[in-house]
């Protein structure tokens, strides 16, 4: 078995005006190619940047809101062309942003095309769907009025974005914010700067005010939270750990002046139901793409796999097979399958919940041996656990829990539901009225049906989650722009004298 791409995912044409996987004609499943993929990459110096000193917050904010204060003044048809051009640029420049992955965050060469291709997709979906929502609505209204409700830009936004995805959702945050007219200062993580910084270089020279969207850099806890604490924050959109967006929902709630929104899209605790109907080898595909790829570093990973006891056996063994196939190694060679955690601290986390499931737990896949570079290579692991209430904690890692269950599935769903999060679920079955009953009694934002349960295409599956697992809305869906909106509505009496119908005229 050779991790394939994402599932080739057909967009809507108006949107996207193409299909978005394997459009760049990458074929991963070269495996004998070993050539680094570097050295065919155009050498692209890694962006130096500089930590912001939060003492030059405030007056980097007031130059942001006076700067928003002409963007939300700029028709929704010119924000959209300036990410539209920056959509376009994007793309051009592939090989250069899938050079920084590569380097800054260790994605593998299939991973990071499908980050570039994400973060082109969230431009241009953003693009289109703030012209759509931010159209005038003419409401019906008693005889002698005219109401219009309107959305407006809030201010100034504060995006927090993760290293797992620091291009996609980086762009993804900032080109909602933008699109709807507000100003947006960015904290990337710290692990990945360099690939936001690139982003934002091309979003400035393709129409975006330089002091409209600023990229501040540091830590979390110095400039991060600096950045919360400025007055007039108007939003504050997080991706990461639900522990962190619970302290910036305190940090917020403590400020003096208006209630400020929080959108947070956090971790999961993602399961996989599999029922003794389930095919074994679409299973095995399915857990091995979710629960190793991307060395399982995504919100949208697969942690427990519930198998049916009467097919455990042969499905624990064909994951078995498929995951030892898996080339664990150097993310710069086209070859490699799954690359390095992002940091010590992160493979020191894996290390110390492997070691005791190690104690604790029936080891069903013994590490494999790992060459000795680069640093901060995991094995897939997969280990036995008793009951679901045992997943206590999300581990951002390659590491699978298995739960063998008997009885009834709903059951299981109900203990899915009980660990609180509610990201993403897997339902194996080939009985559609059990698939449809399960994925309505689970309290999760995205329920994939006999396939993988990661990539979230734009536009096409809106992620996020409910409870632990973030506050909605979904992201690269229908509703996300609104909550970067004020609304209001403008009621005139057309029957006055000075025919007050033509005010809106303009509107
Ligand atoms: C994350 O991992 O932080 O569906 C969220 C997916 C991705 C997940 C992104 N969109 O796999």
């Amino acid at each position: 078995l050779h991790l394939a791409p994402e599932p080739s995912q057909p967009l809507p044409v108006a949107l996207f005006g193409a299909q978005r996987a394997n459009s760049m004609g990458v074929d991963l499943s070269v495996t004998s190619q070993r050539q680094p993929l570097l050295d065919a990459l155009p050498t692209t110096p890694v962006p130096v940047v500089t930590e912001t000193d939060p003492a030059a917050l405030p007056a980097a904010f007031e130059r942001c809101a006076t700067a928003a204060r002409v963007w939300r003044e700029v028709p929704v048809g010119e924000r959209a062309q300036a990410l539209r051009r920056s959509a376009d640029a994007l793309e051009a420049e592939l090989p250069r942003f899938c050079a920084l992955l590569v380097q800054e965050a260790f994605k593998t060469w299939g991973d990071a095309v499908a980050e570039v291709r994400e973060a082109v997709d969230f431009l241009r979906y953003y693009a289109v769907e703030a012209e759509r929502v931010m159209a005038p609505i003419e409401l019906p209204g008693p005889t002698g009025e005219s109401n219009t409700l309107l959305l407006t830009a809030r201010g100034v936004w504060v995006c927090i974005s993760p290293w797992n995805f620091p291009l996609a959702i980086f762009a993804g945050q900032v080109a909602a914010a933008l699109a709807t007219g507000n100003g947006v200062l960015a904290k990337p993580a710290e692990q990945t700067p360099a690939v936001a910084q690139a982003m934002v270089d091309l979003l400035h020279r393709h129409g975006v005010p330089s002091d409209v969207l600023q990229l501040h850099h540091g830590a979390g806890e110095t400039v991060g939270a600096a950045l919360v604490a400025q007055p007039g924050v108007a939003g504050v959109v997080f991706t990461g750990s639900t522990q962190v967006a619970k302290i910036i929902q305190r940090a917020l709630a403590a400020k003096d002046g208006p209630i400020v929104p929080l959108i947070a899209e956090t971790g999961g605790i993602n399961a996989m139901l599999v029922d003794s109907t389930a095919l074994p080898e679409q299973v095995a595909d399915a857990v091995v793409q979710s629960a190793f790829r991307s060395a399982g570093q995504r919100c949208s990973a697969l942690r427990l796999l519930c198998v049916h006891e009467v097919i455990a056996d042969g499905v624990i063994e064909m994951i078995r097979g498929a995951a030892r196939e898996l080339v664990v190694g150097d993310p710069a060679q086209l070859a490699t399958d799954v690359g390095p955690v992002i940091d010590r601290e992160a493979f020191d986390n894996i290390e110390r919940h492997v070691a005791r499931l190690a104690r604790e737990a029936h080891d069903l896949l013994p590490p494999q041996a790992l060459p000795a570079e680069p640093a901060h290579l995991v094995p897939p692991r997969m280990f036995e656990v008793k009951a679901v209430a045992d997943m206590t904690q999300e581990i951002f890692g390659p590491v699978l829990h298995v739960l063998r269950w008997r009885g009834e599935p709903e059951a299981v769903i109900d203990q899915i539901n009980a660990l609180g999060y509610g990201l993403t679920l897997g339902i194996q079955t080939r009985i559609d009225s059990r698939a449809q009953a399960l994925a309505t009694r689970a309290h999760v934002g995205n329920v994939y049906v006999n396939r993988n349960i990661i990539g979230a295409v734009v536009g096409v599956q809106p992620f996020g989650g409910e409870g632990l697992s973030g506050t909605g809305p979904k992201a690269g869906g229908p509703h996300y722009l609104l909550r970067f909106c004020a609304e209001q509505t403008v009621t005139v009496n057309t029957t006055a004298a000075g025919g007050n119908a033509t005010l809106l005229a303009g509107l």
